[in-house]
């Protein structure tokens, strides 16, 4: 399977996100993605499609502030990593504020999800590693590929930042995918905190099938979204599917799951899949609860390669650091081998 991966990723590494009342190390270290990249070896070189792919995802005034936010933290007068701390009630009427402490409320919706000078470069180039990923999908030289994206993109809506995301990688692509001509495309969102930002963005949109199993939001992070009764609205009525899972969930009932996901999303007959592969579902993830272990990633890669669509696998979470290599080559091995 080919790799992709661009090293200038690496230079996002927020010092600390918000976390049970007080400031904790943060999670998403730039040596998940170090460490992913030397497990798997050689990796493609990423092209540049430049701005507009994003903004098939992102609407305009959001790239322009998560472009100009840490440059605007400094004019301010600040220093270090630029984090929000107070957001619009949801409803609350639209401002044309100017204030860098009201740009970062109205566009985030969590203190987990700091900005640092070198965010937008990292992110940049991990919505190219996607979008260089898609290509030998694109014109068929490949069947599956893989997109090593760091910082990740599930939770990143249209015009929001949070859970360590700040452009939605598997979005751009998905929606790059469609304006290439593929009518229908299906996410298949695996990482064990529901992805918000994508269900957002194609929420109206039936020709993209939203998928996601993950942990039930009655008790893990994003609370608000992700609950089994929210499946889309008006042409996407229908077009997405929630399963979450309670903690502690092992193999055998994530597989059900599984087969269920597999077979609406074979049902919606779509020419491609994207999957949102997070790996804190592992047993051993410091800030998730379910009980996958390193052999079963294969089995999952399996299943999912039986389904027999084209697909992109796009990084989002896993926080085992010293195990992440590990099990990001199982579920790309269990995958091939099928
Ligand atoms: C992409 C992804 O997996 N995002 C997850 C965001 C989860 N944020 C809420 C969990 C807070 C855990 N904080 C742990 C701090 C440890 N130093
Ligand atoms: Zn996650």
């Amino acid at each position: 399977m080919q790799i992709f991966f661009d090293r200038r990723q690496l230079a996002h590494a927020p010092a600390l996100e918000l976390h049970n009342g007080g400031w904790a190390e943060h999670a998403e270290k730039p040596s998940r993605a170090e460490i992913v990249c030397e497990r798997l070896g050689a990796c493609e070189t990423v092209r540049d499609f430049g701005r507009s792919p994003l903004a098939r995802a992102h609407t305009a005034d959001y790239l322009d502030f998560l472009e100009t936010a840490h440059t605007r933290w400094i004019a301010a007068g600040r220093s270090g990593d630029a984090v929000g701390y107070t957001w619009p009630v949801v409803r609350r009427r639209p401002l044309d504020l100017d204030r860098i402490d009201a740009l970062l409320g109205r566009y985030s919706y969590d203190a987990g999800t700091p900005i640092t000078a070198d965010t937008w470069e990292a992110a940049y180039w991990g919505a190219q590693t996607a979008l260089s990923a898609l290509a030998p999908l694109l014109d068929g030289s490949a069947s599956a590929s893989f997109a090593l994206c760091r910082p990740p993109g599930h939770h990143a809506g249209a015009d929001y930042l949070g859970g360590y995301c700040y452009l939605n990688n598997a979005a751009i692509a998905t929606q790059a995918a469609r304006d290439a001509g593929h009518a229908r495309v299906a996410i298949l969102d695996i990482d064990y905190h529901h992805g918000n930002g994508t269900q957002d963005i194609f929420w109206e949109d039936g020709s993209v099938f939203f998928a996601s199993i993950h942990a039930d939001p009655s008790t893990d992070y994003p609370f608000f979204w992700g609950h089994a009764d929210e499946a889309g609205d008006g042409a996407g009525a229908g077009a997405t599917l929630n399963l979450p899972l309670p903690r502690g969930t092992k193999l055998p009932a994530y597989l059900d799951a599984l087969e269920q996901a597999l077979a609406a999303i074979a049902a919606f007959d779509p020419s491609l899949l994207v999957l949102s592969f997070g790996a804190d579902t592992f047993e051993g993830d410091p800030i998730s609860h379910f009980a996958i272990t390193r052999a079963d990633y294969a089995t999952i890669g399996g299943r999912i390669a039986a389904a027999g669509l084209p697909t992109l696998i796009v990084m989002e979470g896993g926080y085992a650091v010293a195990e992440l290599g590990d099990n990001v080559a199982s579920l790309l091995d269990g995958f091939t081998a099928r």
